[in-house]
């Protein structure tokens, strides 16, 4: 069993998730903070690939140009000293209290204007550290109250951003590619670009639509309830995968960020199952939180619980995919028919209105009686999730 990470694995940690000081709406912090040499040196040993970061996780909200300089020196040592790449960045555009009407959608054109030249500052330092995608989550881009906000006023500042920031990257001839993270709630009531499929609808409206796709996040389609294997389904589907961030949630609630598999265990099964068999060859990001139980020493076997969840699932979905009984069963419930087109080629409307097969002489009740036999499909899928068969 290779259940030891290597860099083909492509298993990447963001600095603000190992870093986690476990501060809650409740609580203060149960950890003191980690330094983000240590954190890039503790995810080498463990067998990560990449590291992410936030602007502000890495040199803070304000610092001094010199105490900038000094840290990113420090942070670009200590990747060439492991060999971890900057897959990707981001902009914390959430946490000061200047963002907390939004940044691209606040009501305050000129919070807008500085959430754009902060948005771009950061852009300039992960070009330069090699990242190719950029990730933005909307975080305060909402509101709680309907009356604060003209909904289709904010689209069209958050259309405007997303313009202007795709124009930036063109100016520069950066590689990164803009990745829009959809989330329901937390922290606004409401945030706008909420699931997987209103940020697909969105990004279409845009004016460089090819650079922008998605950064889904387990944990926030499953708050909204639905189905996440299903959005990444549709995301690579429309070439719109560019990210993932990987994690667990258990349900409608707050967002857990649990360790990945560590909430809906069997959507984490078909997820990585899609994942590995379905085309996407970005970063495995995992993007959980350290359970604020646990000390420095937690803090290391939940990063390498994440990455070790993930390869024991791979290895399932693999054996599931080989198992002879499985491909039978797949052929019993006719999934590769779904595959066929439904018209056959160069048939015509009038062919298809010809044709009496598919109408006048086609048997509904027969067709009725015909079982799918999906209990036994889905029984092989649970007994390989568990190893037993
Ligand atoms: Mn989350």
């Amino acid at each position: 069993m290779a259940l030891q990470p290597v860099a083909e694995d492509k298993f990447s940690f963001g600095l603000w998730t190992v870093g986690w000081r476990a501060i809650d709406p409740f609580g203060e912090a149960t950890r003191p903070p980690l330094d983000a040499v240590e954190a890039v040196n503790r995810l080498a040993e463990l067998g990560a690939w990449g590291v992410t970061f936030h602007d502000d996780d890495l040199i803070p909200f304000g610092s001094e140009d010199s105490e900038r300089q000094r840290r990113i020196q420090r942070f670009r040592a200590a990747l060439e000293a492991t060999g971890l790449v900057v897959p990707m960045a981001t902009t914390n555009l959430f946490a000061h209290p200047v963002f907390k009407d939004g940044a691209l959608t606040s009501n305050d054109r000129e919070v807008r204007r500085f959430a754009l030249r902060k948005v771009m500052r950061n852009m300039d330092l992960a070009a330069e550290l090699g990242a190719t995608t950029y990730v933005l989550w909307g975080g305060r881009e909402g509101s709680e109250t309907d009356a604060a906000k003209d909904v289709r006023a904010a689209l069209d500042r958050y259309r405007e951003g997303i313009d202007t920031l795709a124009g930036y990257v063109l100016e520069q001839g950066y590689q990164l590619r803009l990745a829009l993270e959809p989330k329901p709630n937390e922290p606004r009531g409401d945030i706008f670009l909420p699931t997987v499929g209103h940020a697909l609808a969105f990004i279409s409206t845009l004016e460089h639509q090819e650079l922008v796709g998605l950064n889904p996040e387990v944990g926030h389609e499953q708050m909204a309830g639905l189905n996440f294997v299903h959005g990444i389904g549709q995301a690579l589907w429309q070439g719109k995968l560019f990210h993932i961030d990987l994690n667990g949630q258990r349900g409608p609630r707050y967002d857990q960020d649990l360790i990945f598999g560590h909430g809906d265990v069997l959507s984490a099964f078909f997820l990585v199952d899609l994942l590995e068999h379905g085309g996407y060859e970005g970063p495995r990001h995992f993007d959980f939180k350290p359970p604020r139980t646990e000390d420095i020493d937690g803090v290391w076997a939940s990063a390498a619980a994440n990455m070790r969840s993930y390869l024991l699932l791979r290895e399932r979905a693999r054996a599931f995919r080989a198992d002879p009984r499985v491909r039978e069963a797949l052929e019993a419930s006719r999934v590769p028919q779904l595959s066929v087109p439904t018209l056959a080629e160069g048939e015509t409307l009038a062919d298809l209105r010809a044709d009496r097969s598919a109408f006048e002489d086609f048997d509904p009740d027969a067709a009725a009686r015909r079982g799918y036999g999906y209990a036994t499909l889905s029984q092989l899928a649970f007994e390989h999730l568990l190893g037993e068969a």
